[in-house]
């Protein structure tokens, strides 16, 4: 049935038929109608104002990655989509189905140059060179149908973000819409049985398989487990898939524990994951590996060596190995003591990395197994991608391949908001955590009771080392004057603690969790003296 609508109300109604119910976002002129058709729909479409585009866009990262629901963010055009660039760069590295609604300047200007207020010379292409997936809005007669496809590439194949512009003048013009348009539902992609029964043939005759895992195998976590049985495989993942098999198993290796069994595997099976730590970090492929993938992006396939290439969904591909191994293998003796065992040796190693170990066993020790995590790009979170356990999918959030810094403070704001009722903490630098101090803002507004654990070592200590250790001591622009972190969180009405030592930091993070308001601990460092993660990282 036809209904007159503007194209602000058509996009409202959109997403609530595709199920959203919270946006993150910052008003402005261009999106006055779209913001007005939010207002009339807000029972069903909450809305929290930030307080930069860079906070909304990382809270609908945050957003997506705890909950595998679409992200969605709105700014206005030119420097609001620019402001929110990183966050879309990051949901791009990390996979993450983010939406981006924004506007255009009037719709007769574009591509004249005039230089009117947010123009940039081409937004839609800067758009589509940040995501999957962008369009433009330019009658309210087509938004149901842009919105519906927006979705349909969020929802289908690899995850990852999209983006509409609508210009200022059509977001408020009044067209008959029909507005019953649905998604194109396309069902996950099934395996080559060809490709299976070749991948047989090269797994069922592995003496040392190891599993990788990346985010797209993130709902396949009893399909991975029981391979890892079938085939007395350990399981590894870089960030993303952390959690998919729990540490707390024989068959779950952190990435420090996995290295050496790397270097004598000669089956790598792959699922849902672009191997950076094999090709990138690792480096050294072993004499004689196969590799066999699985992956839903027939694009990614090709980007790495591959011998056996499945283009399936990671639960799909993975049910059809199984089923097809079944036949095929003898049980094999179990080798879990033999993991057990090695991640135990590996753990005593890293055990040297301090003082960042010792603080993250503290929080893994208070954090419940189903609490998320969110990293940083600091000595804690690097340190954390191999010396923090991991149980369950999705509760450590990471950047992706983006590092950048800066992004998990915003991050666990939309972590919390998609997930209210668990345990949410962020581990950040001091350099990172200034990225993002004005979202404290947001968090006390809104009440979002997450905790940020702020290490101040007054410095950007990674550079601070790496200028110390690679160029002579020249030192530049990596030392930091900060502000009293404590008195600086109450300023914005938040919970502000500092914790001198892992034993006091855990009674501190307890009260702070059991409280459920935004806190933020200061936990206080000499610059310099954190041990380098990256040995760990980088053993080659
Ligand atoms: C967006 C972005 N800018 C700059 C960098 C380069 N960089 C990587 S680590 C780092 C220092 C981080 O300092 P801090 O957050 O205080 O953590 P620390 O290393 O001191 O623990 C910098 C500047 C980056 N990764 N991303
Ligand atoms: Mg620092």
């Amino acid at each position: 049935m036809l209904k007159l609508v503007t194209a602000g109300q058509a996009i409202a109604d959109g997403l609530v038929r595709n199920g959203v119910r919270q946006i993150f976002g910052i008003p402005g002129v261009h999106t006055y109608s779209l913001i007005d058709a939010l207002h009339e729909r807000q029972r069903e479409l909450a809305y929290i104002g930030t307080r930069h585009e860079q906070g909304a866009a990382y809270m609908a990262y945050g957003y997506a990655q705890a909950s595998g629901r679409v992200g969605v963010y709105t700014c206005v055009p030119g420097p609001g989509v620019l402001n929110a660039a990183s966050a879309l760069c990051t949901a791009y590295a990390a996979n993450a189905p983010v939406l981006c609604l924004t506007s255009e300047i009037l719709s007769h200007e574009i591509g004249k140059g005039h230089g009117i207020l947010h123009e940039l010379p081409d937004q839609l292409a800067i758009l589509r060179g940040l995501t999957k997936w962008a369009e433009r809005i330019g009658d309210p007669a087509d938004a149901p149908r842009l919105v519906a496809r927006a979705f349909t590439e969020l929802t289908c194949g690899r995850p990852r973000p999209v983006a509409l512009e609508c210009p200022w003048d059509t977001l408020g013009q009044q067209a008959w819409v029909e507005l019953d348009v649905s998604p194109q539902a396309l069902p996950p992609a099934e395996p080559d049985p060809d490709v299976i029964a070749q991948a047989v043939s090269v797994i069922a005759g592995a003496a040392n398989p190891l599993i990788m895992v990346g985010s797209g195998a993130r709902h396949a976590r009893e399909e991975v487990l029981e391979l890892a049985k079938l085939l007395q495989a350990p399981v590894t993942a870089h960030r993303s898939g952390r959690g998919i098999v729990s540490e707390e198993t024989p068959y779950g290796l952190s990435l420090a524990a996995a290295y050496p069994a790397w270097l004598a595997t000669d089956v790598l099976v792959a699922i849902g994951t672009r191997m950076e730590l094999q090709f990138i970090r690792w480096k050294h492929i072993p004499q004689g590996l196969k590799i066999v993938r699985i992956d839903i992006d027939p694009q990614e396939i090709p980007r790495r060596r591959t011998d056996i290439g499945i283009v399936a969904d990671a639960r799909l591909g993975t049910r059809a190995l199984l089923a097809a191994l079944a036949g095929r293998m003898r049980t094999r003796a179990s080798r879990e003591a033999e993991f057990a065992e090695l991640k135990a040796r590996r753990r005593a190693e890293f055990a040297a990395v301090q003082p960042q170990v010792a603080y993250l066993e503290v929080i893994r020790a208070v954090l419940p197994r189903d609490g998320f995590f969110v990293e940083e790009i600091c000595q804690a979170g690097f340190t954390a991608r191999f010396a923090f356990p991991v149980y369950e999918p999705r509760t450590y959030v990471a950047s992706g391949y983006q590092d950048n810094l800066g992004f998990g403070y915003m991050t666990s704001l939309g972590v919390k908001v998609a997930q209210p009722r668990r345990a949410v903490v962020s581990v950040n630098g001091d350099g990172g955590f200034m990225f993002g101090v004005q979202e404290l803002a947001t968090a006390v507004q809104h009440r979002i009771g997450t905790v940020a654990i702020v290490f101040n070592n007054r410095s950007f200590g990674n550079v601070l080392r790496d200028q110390q250790t690679t160029f002579g001591g020249r030192f530049l622009g990596e030392r930091l004057r900060n502000p009293d972190f404590v008195r600086l969180a109450e300023s914005f009405g938040a919970a502000g603690y500092r914790a001198t030592s892992p034993a006091a930091l855990g009674p501190v993070l307890e009260r702070a969790l059991a409280d459920d308001v935004p806190a933020l601990i200061e936990v206080p460092i000499e610059p310099g003296t954190e041990a380098s993660p990256w040995p760990f990282l980088h053993p080659a």
